[in-house]
């Protein structure tokens, strides 16, 4: 059978739902009766009587035989050889299958983050920008207003269109200081295999922050990684814990990028594979396949850098220069399908899934399509593609229709 037919069995269950699309060929299923359309011709109908539930069998059978037919060779042959489509990178020039993955995206680019924290919402506010030249300290105030689109600093400036040259900030409210804190929360749609997240700050980078990952549309989070200039205290961590084959899939703390300079324009990367032993063995490490897995990112910033000037006489001028602003949130990754899809897509409901091949199913191709259980579903290496095998019973379908299309002929 060439692998580039997409073969879609039609079976009409007993409570008269057809389960799979119908494709080459149509099944009707209703309460009185069910038929077979092929190519716009009926074939076979069956009455509505008690016999019902047995003849939806006998036409499943009889419909599979139809499809197969044409995949086969039959009449429907010279219709599937005017199909040529363009290479399925799922499949190699032979037609045999091989590993695929969807590209490499900034899944967060357009989508839209839920903010704890921005300025100008419930009030338009002051809020102060500090510069410093030659050990001197200026602060130049300015005012967020949601009301006003040339003074609001939404949410949406996270993941919008990064132009280094005019660089849209997010920006929270004054002074959300530790023990309170500041959440950005961020959907990706569907499970991705995250390679890294990174933020681009426009205020001075957090003292301590977090970023989380869930793996269940935000019902449960795990850590992904701290920063702080005080790991144990914050977050009851070593600063700098070695990752060893027995620790992969834990979150560390590290003091780097915690730096109060630069005041503007600091950069926070964490890499999910950057120093754990497996990384080099990505395919044979289900551990970390785990690990980079997330459906939801959040990221905490838990305590504010300041300059220690806050409770000084003149602390309102102070608090209003400490905040946290950042111009782009990028969680760089693929859409998760197991190696058994080149590309993700919107399916009717609007939701993302993997556009899956190898015979596989479900919005990560996480497992084998129906009828094609010869053998246990696995994920695609880069040596082998893995694909659900079902033939022998597909086999079997058409041996069994024929014969009983011949019985009624
Ligand atoms: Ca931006």
């Amino acid at each position: 059978m060439d692998s580039h037919f997409q073969l879609t069995l039609l079976v009409c269950q007993g409570n008269g739902t057809a389960i799979a699309e119908p494709r080459f060929c149509e099944l009707n299923c209703h309460s009185e009766g069910t038929a077979v359309v092929f190519q716009g011709k009926r074939h076979w109908e069956t009455p509505g009587n008690t016999m019902l539930r047995v003849l939806d069998a006998v036409v499943t059978v009889v419909a599979a035989s139809f499809v197969l037919d044409g995949v086969l060779g039959g009449y429907g042959m010279s219709m599937f050889a005017a199909q040529t489509s363009p290479p399925d990178p799922c499949y190699d020039e032979n037609g045999n299958p091989r590993r695929c993955i969807p590209d490499f995206v900034n899944s967060a680019f357009g989508k839209e983050v839920r903010a704890s924290s921005t300025c100008g919402i419930k009030t338009p506010g002051r809020y102060c920008v500090v510069t410093e030249k030659d050990d001197e300290r200026n602060r130049n105030c300015h005012t967020c207003d949601a009301s006003d689109p040339r003074r609001y600093h939404p949410a949406t400036y996270l993941t919008d269109l990064n132009n280094p040259h005019n660089l849209t900030c997010w920006q929270s409210d004054n002074y959300v200081q530790y023990p309170q804190n500041v959440t950005l929360t961020l959907s990706l749609g569907k499970k991705f295999e995250v390679t890294y997240v990174s933020l681009q700050f426009c205020s001075p980078r957090p003292e301590s922050m977090a970023i989380f990952k869930s793996m269940d549309q935000g019902k449960s989070w795990v850590p992904f990684q701290f920063y702080s200039t005080q790991c144990r205290k914050m977050y009851n961590r070593p600063s700098k814990a070695g990752i060893t084959k027995q620790n992969e899939q834990e979150a560390i703390c590290t003091d780097s990028h915690t730096d109060m300079h630069p005041l503007s324009g600091g950069l926070i990367a964490f890499s999910t594979l950057d120093g754990r032993p497996s990384a080099h063995d990505f395919d044979n490490s289900p551990v970390l396949q785990d690990w980079v897995t997330a459906t939801d990112i959040k990221v905490t910033f838990s305590r504010l850098h300041t300059f220690g000037d806050e409770n000084e006489d003149d602390s309102e001028l102070a608090r209003d220069s400490y905040f946290y602003a950042v111009s782009d949130l990028q969680v760089g990754g693929r859409c998760k399908c197991n190696g058994h899809a080149s590309r993700c897509v919107k399916d009717r409901d609007g939701n993302l899934v993997c556009e899956c091949k190898h015979n596989t199913a479900g919005p990560e191709c996480d497992r084998c399509k129906p009828f094609h259980y010869d053998r246990p579903w696995q994920r695609a290496t880069a040596r082998e593609a893995n694909e659900c095998v079902g033939e022998s019973l597909l086999q079997m379908f058409y041996a069994v229709g024929v014969l009983i299309r011949q019985l009624f002929e």
